[in-house]
């Protein structure tokens, strides 16, 4: 096992990131082999419950309500389509499950409600279960815990000082907070970034400093390229080569020595000799399925192909952490707060965001 550093400074972790490659690939297949199989990789399944009209201004998303993008909107899923597409999950080899909805943050209701039942209803198919929601608060994290909720999705996306280049909705902060309300329940972290956006190298490091100095690092860290959305800010953003991808994976690696790292969005503009490689360098997760919330991804039968190719084996559901308990709604004495909570509300502007607003 390694030891787990929780004091990575930018400068290091830079020089981790622009070390010869032959280098780089050799340190975090090192790292990866001595605490992960390394011929395992988890499958996970994205399922968008409620797609588009989101009141935020993140200038990569299509499911922002400002942006003129072509995509359709569609209210809360029904528990029994979501077990459907759950179960069809299963059987496509997939251990886990992240619902994701195009909210700010959770409000206490009927809706929060319906997501409670979804968690418990995809926790009793002995499916892990994630969930990315925006922003909660210690109850509902509470709540979610209680529901059997395996993890919790809440990226940091990019380097604190990047951050007020993207989104002027909300603060790092806010993330942070989410992060740590979700810390005070045994659900899992999941928390990454995306790069391509037009930051630099050093906003890469920022964000891989931010992700290591959490104690606990997150369980696992979803690494997305941009998909670079027509309608969107970052429509014009060229897509990043994959060599950036494969450093970026290994520098995450060596880093976060026993979290899972994710080979995110992006993955249809990637060869399979380039997946490879990010696999080799220690990316163990990928998410599955033709779809991931709004744009495409490789269909199964290409990865199937890829995992026969490459002697890979879906990774079985609960073999980091045990599956948790689903209390039922009446069995529970956590109750709807009916909270108002005041996150932040940042003054900056971000003129790229507003001359694309509609
Ligand atoms: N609304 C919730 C939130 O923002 O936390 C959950 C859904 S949001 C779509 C989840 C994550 O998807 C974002 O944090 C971002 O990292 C990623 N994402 C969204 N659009 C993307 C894009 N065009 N390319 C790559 N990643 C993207
Ligand atoms: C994450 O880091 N990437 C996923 C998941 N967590 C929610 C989302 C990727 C979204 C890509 C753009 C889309 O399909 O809308
Ligand atoms: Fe909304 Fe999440 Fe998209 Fe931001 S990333 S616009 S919060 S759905």
């Amino acid at each position: 096992m390694n030891k787990i550093r929780n004091n990575w400074t930018r400068e290091e972790i830079l020089k981790i990131y622009n070390e010869p490659l032959m280098d780089l690939l050799y340190k975090a297949a090192q790292i990866h082999r001595k605490n992960h199989d390394p011929n395992t990789v988890q499958v996970s399944t994205l399922l968008s419950i409620k797609t588009g009209g989101c009141p935020e201004d993140c200038s990569y998303c299509p499911q922002a309500a400002r942006y003129h993008t072509d995509i359709e909107g569609n209210d809360l899923m029904s528990i029994s389509q979501v077990a459907e597409q759950a179960q069809r999950a299963k059987s496509m080899g997939s251990s886990r499950v992240c619902m994701g909805a195009a909210w700010r943050n959770v409000k206490d209701g009927p809706e929060f409600e319906q997501v409670l039942e979804m968690v418990r209803t995809i926790n009793k198919l002995d499916m892990e279960v994630c969930c990315t929601l925006g922003m909660i608060t210690e109850n509902q994290a509470k709540r979610l815990a209680e529901a059997g909720l395996y993890a919790y999705n809440h990226n940091l996306d990019s380097s604190e000082e990047y951050y007020k280049e993207v989104i002027s909705t909300r603060a790092f902060q806010d993330r942070l907070d989410t992060i740590e309300n979700v810390r005070k329940t045994n659900v899992t972290v999941c928390s990454g970034g995306i790069i391509g956006m037009g930051e630099d190298v050093e906003d890469r490091a920022g964000m891989l400093v931010a992700l290591s100095t959490l104690n606990p690092q997150p369980e696992s860290v979803p690494i997305n390229a941009l998909v670079a959305i027509e309608g969107t800010p970052l429509q014009e953003q060229k897509t990043i080569s994959i060599w950036e991808m494969i450093r970026m994976i290994a520098t995450t690696r060596i880093v976060l020595p026993l979290t899972q790292v994710r080979l995110s969005a992006g993955r249809t503009e990637m060869s399979h000799e380039g997946q490879a490689l990010c696999f080799f360098a220690g990316a163990n997760s990928i998410f599955s399925g033709d779809k991931l919330l709004t744009t495409p991804n490789p269909d199964i039968h290409q990865d199937l192909e890829l995992f026969d190719l490459l002697g890979l084996k879906p990774q079985k559901p609960f073999v980091k952490k045990a599956q948790p308990k689903t209390i039922e709604k009446e069995e529970s004495n956590l109750k709807s707060l009916d909270e108002k909570p005041r996150w932040t509300r940042p003054k900056h502007k971000i003129e790229r965001n507003e001359s694309m607003r509609k």
